[in-house]
């Protein structure tokens, strides 16, 4: 069981969020001292315990959800807590609710016209799934050894594309020269260094060591491996063409998933380290320029009741810049990935409408 000092630092977290007069994060709504009681003293057979779940959230008081699975079983064993959460989250999926089977929408990419054919609003479009190799825990259970092995059998996977559209090179992280690093990051192809909500959660242990991003020449279908998920397929491009987009990440993600088997839970789906990316584990989302509707003060309400989230320009807990938004699908689990996909574009086009009609 969980040492008296871990029982007693989630004691000090449930006080510290408790005593926390604007922390809204839906950890602290959920850690009712019930919880808390009932989940202090339990250990995953890794070893981890309920402040390994809590303690970004617990550090971050700005989190919007604050909880992360350090391993598959948390999800589980601490089901107090999570299951609650992830019903707010993802719009009332259930304890009893089970993830639909997979379906990418490959017959349905016909439905998805450009959103903004004269390339008026939309930027940018962008749409990411998560995936966890099987046999593999999640960052705060993984041992630098884990990481290079799991570096190394991803290389061998990359160097099977053959595709002459997504075929590409695996840039590593541990010796990539900063300007390259940051203007990777800055052009929205790489993750951020040094996040704090993932720090927070033990999960940027050894960084750089195994961490890095797969592209095709174009940077269009990209890889990410070992930020907070082991892997995140992403395909992307400029303009507002969203079958185009999701037609090669479903190419890209058939293609990585016949050489790795990915870890799926029967009632969750495929399985992440955040309770965000469970299920369908997409976010598809445009950079979008819509200055007249988003200075209207109703514009976040707009956006939560077509089931859009927005980030700034630099992605979660980034700024708007410019009057770009980053406008995606909030829910992931509960659905099928056309129907997050979905989600979206029918969102974004009805926003785009609003903008057209606004003075
Ligand atoms: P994720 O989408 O993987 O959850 P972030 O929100 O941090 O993570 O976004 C990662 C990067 O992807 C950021 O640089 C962000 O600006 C970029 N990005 C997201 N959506 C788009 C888009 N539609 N076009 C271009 N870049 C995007
Ligand atoms: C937070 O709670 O704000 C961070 N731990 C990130 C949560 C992921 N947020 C999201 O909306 N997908």
């Amino acid at each position: 069981t969980a040492s008296p000092e871990v029982q007693k630092a989630i004691e000090d977290v449930f006080t510290k969020l408790q005593g926390a007069s604007d922390c809204t994060s839906l950890l602290k709504k959920h850690l009712t001292k019930d919880v808390v009681a009932k989940n202090k003293s339990k250990k995953t057979r890794l070893g981890a315990t309920l402040l390994d779940v809590i303690q970004s959230g617990g550090e971050n008081l700005d989190s919007g959800v604050g909880i992360y699975a350090p391993d598959a079983e948390s999800y589980t064993l601490f089901s107090d807590l999570f299951n609650p959460v992830i019903e707010e989250y993802h719009n009332g999926f259930k304890a009893t609710d089970t993830q639909p089977g997979m379906d990418l929408g490959e017959k349905n990419i016909g439905e998805l016209a450009d959103l903004d054919p004269e390339g008026k609003f939309i930027v940018s479009t962008r749409i990411r799934c998560g995936r966890s190799l099987q046999g593999y825990p999640f960052n705060p259970c993984l041992s630098e050894t884990n990481y290079k092995m799991m570096e190394t059998r991803m290389k061998e996977i990359f160097n099977t594309i053959t595709d002459p559209e997504l075929k590409g090179t695996y840039y590593p992280l541990t010796g990539m020269n900063d300007e390259t690093k940051n203007k990777l990051i800055a052009d929205h192809f790489l993750f951020k260094e040094g996040d704090r909500f993932l720090k927070a959660a033990n999960a940027n242990r050894y960084w750089p060591t195994g961490r890095g991003i797969f592209h095709n020449e174009k940077k269009t279908f990209l890889v990410w491996v070992n930020e907070e998920d082991h892997l995140r397929i992403i395909s992307m491009q400029n303009g507002g063409n969203v079958g185009e987009v999701l037609k090669r990440l479903i190419t890209g993600l058939n293609l990585v998933a016949a050489k790795a088997p990915f870890a799926r839970h029967p009632r969750l789906g495929w399985l992440t380290f955040c309770p965000t990316n469970l299920g369908t584990t997409v976010r598809a989302s445009v950079h979008i320029k819509l200055p007249k509707i988003s200075a209207k003060d109703d514009f976040k309400k707009i956006c939560s009741d077509m089931k859009l989230q927005i980030r700034g320009i630099h992605g979660e807990h980034s700024e708007s810049k410019e009057g770009i938004y980053d406008i995606s699908n909030k829910q992931r689990l509960g659905l099928t990935e056309y129907q997050a996909v979905r989600q979206m574009y029918d969102g974004v086009k009805k926003l785009i409408e609003l903008e057209k009609a606004a003075s």
